[in-house]
């Protein structure tokens, strides 16, 4: 495109400061500044932008005109479940896995801004007994789900593992992964694939820019998953595949069941085409979205939409009422996914001020204080609404969430709490299995050798656990080599 019909173009979508330092540039510089303008649909972009300050202007009104908790109908509760229950929904997620029906998704995508991390969270080590980072424990979980799915009917099946990165994220992870020689899985079960960015806007819809020659962007939210699976042939190669179920999930919550046989076994025994796992809010003002009924709809009602009556509201028995918190843990089937990718643009969007690095008129860059514009994201809960038969699946919070958010410093949701929290559930599996252990003693349970508690009686029955930090191998344990340490 030449300079002219570039500025033309420009100027028509109200964009022309963009190439304000033009003639300051080299001719690498030009051809990148023209390229990334090129990639982007400015009407879209325009668009996005406005449709996102109308979204935010309905979301300041509160939302609990018309709200209603998910029905008994389409709830249950691991916690309150019979074993028998459990067992048969476990059971039938173990067929869909032996017969190579199951997907996972990962979301990781993410910056770790709140972490303070310079590399993907799946790389994260907490300072777990065995130094293993997210990344191989999620891997290793799904290994020893596909032998005891293979255990358990006698077919050998794969669980593909989808994982999508950010423009930042991709590179290093498949790195990463490749020099951990994929944790033991086979590198062709393991699909990378790459979300979109959008650009990020002062409060007047202009783009800014990052550097004379460099547009100003951010990864799309974990809801641009929709149209990555569609822009990357991912929805393609679950045909291929034949895979029918997907458990997305952050990348950060260190006692995620991946693939969850329970899950995969409710939503389909319930024909359920989109499901979120969800914890009972720790308390009223517990600040996480609850999964409820907006106007007949299912949605994530974020903590801030809630009044403070609807908040503190509790059913006869003493339960809150909106209670199911959100712990981005979520089903889909494939074909459900498939009808959503055909109309993501039209899914919600959502828009956060920020502090955004710029250059100003001047040609500085500017490292601002205080929020001087705005990023908008899509969200992956946002296309509950649109599922015909939308389920919900509470679990214990003890058991299957804790994520890792912040640094240490705050003391919340952090390294330090996640590890805490697993050596804590290792500590009752343990103590479950017949051994013995006090609560200061740090045992770690390999995933290779147990996923959820079972298998290992014969090692930890009447056992007397002393040693500290001490990690409970399996037979096939890998060697951890070089994990990068969040630590440091
Ligand atoms: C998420 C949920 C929130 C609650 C909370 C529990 C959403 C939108 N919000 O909030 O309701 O369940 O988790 O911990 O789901 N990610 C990407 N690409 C992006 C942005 C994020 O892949 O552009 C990934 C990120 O790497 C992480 C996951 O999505 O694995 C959740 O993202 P987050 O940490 O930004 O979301 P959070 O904690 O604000």
């Amino acid at each position: 495109m030449s300079f002219d019909t570039l500025k033309k173009h420009l100027t028509v979508h109200g964009q022309e400061h963009l190439i304000k330092f033009w003639p300051e540039l080299s001719e690498n510089e030009r051809e990148q500044l023209s390229e990334e303008i090129n990639k982007l649909d400015l009407a879209e972009v325009n668009q996005i932008f406005r449709r996102s300050v109308e979204a935010s202007k309905v979301i300041q009104q509160k939302a609990d005109d018309d709200l209603k908790p998910i029905p008994d109908s389409h709830y249950e509760s691991v916690p309150a479940m019979t074993r028998e229950k459990v067992d048969e929904y476990e059971k039938i997620g173990f067929e869909e896995i032996s017969d190579g029906k199951v997907g996972v998704l990962v979301l990781a995508g993410g910056q770790a801004t709140r972490l303070g991390f310079g590399h993907p969270k799946g790389m994260y080590n907490v300072g777990l007994p065995s130094q293993k980072t997210l990344f191989q424990i999620q891997a290793e979980r799904i290994l020893r789900l596909q032998q005891m799915a293979a255990e358990k009917t006698g077919k050998h099946g794969k669980i593909t593992w989808y994982i999508m990165a950010s423009e930042h994220t991709k590179v290093p992870t498949a790195e990463f992964f490749k020099k951990h020689d994929h944790f033991g899985l086979n590198e062709e079960d393991i699909v990378y694939f790459e979300q979109g960015r959008l650009p990020c806007f002062d409060f007047d819809g202009k783009i800014f820019l990052d550097e004379k020659y460099h547009l100003s962007s951010a990864p799309d939210g974990n809801g641009g998953l929709y149209r990555a699976l569609k822009t990357q042939g991912v929805l393609e190669d679950f045909t291929k595949r034949g895979v029918e179920h997907l458990h997305a999930h952050s990348v950060d919550n260190i006692l995620i069941k991946v693939a969850d046989p329970v899950l995969i076994g409710y939503c389909k025994s319930k024909n359920a085409d989109c499901a979120a796992k969800v914890v009972q809010k720790s308390s009223p003002s517990e600040a996480v979205g609850v999964v409820c009924r907006v106007n007949g709809h299912y949605k994530v009602v974020e903590y801030s939409e809630l009044t403070e009556e609807a908040s503190e509201r509790r059913n006869p028995d003493g339960r809150l009422t909106f209670s199911a918190g959100n712990i981005c843990n979520h089903y889909f089937s494939a074909a459900f996914l498939r009808k959503i990718c055909g109309y993501e643009s039209k899914l919600k969007l959502h828009l956060a001020n920020k502090k955004i690095p710029y250059v100003d008129d001047s040609g500085v860059r500017q490292k601002p204080t205080e929020p001087n514009g705005i990023k908008i994201e899509k969200f992956i809960f946002d296309v509950f609404e649109y599922a015909e038969n939308f389920v919900c699946l509470e679990v214990a919070r003890d058991v299957e969430f804790s994520a890792i958010k912040n640094a240490d410093a705050v003391k919340k949701d952090c390294p330090s709490t996640a590890k805490e929290d697993l050596l804590r559930l290792h500590r009752k599996y343990i103590r479950e299995a017949g051994g013995s252990i006090g609560d200061d003693v740090e045992v770690e349970i390999s995933p290779l050798l147990s996923y959820g508690g079972e298998n290992i009686k014969d090692l930890v029955e009447n056992r007397v656990f002393t040693n500290s930090p001490f990690h409970l191998k399996s037979s096939i344990e890998l060697p951890v080599q070089n994990g990068v340490n969040g630590k440091h």
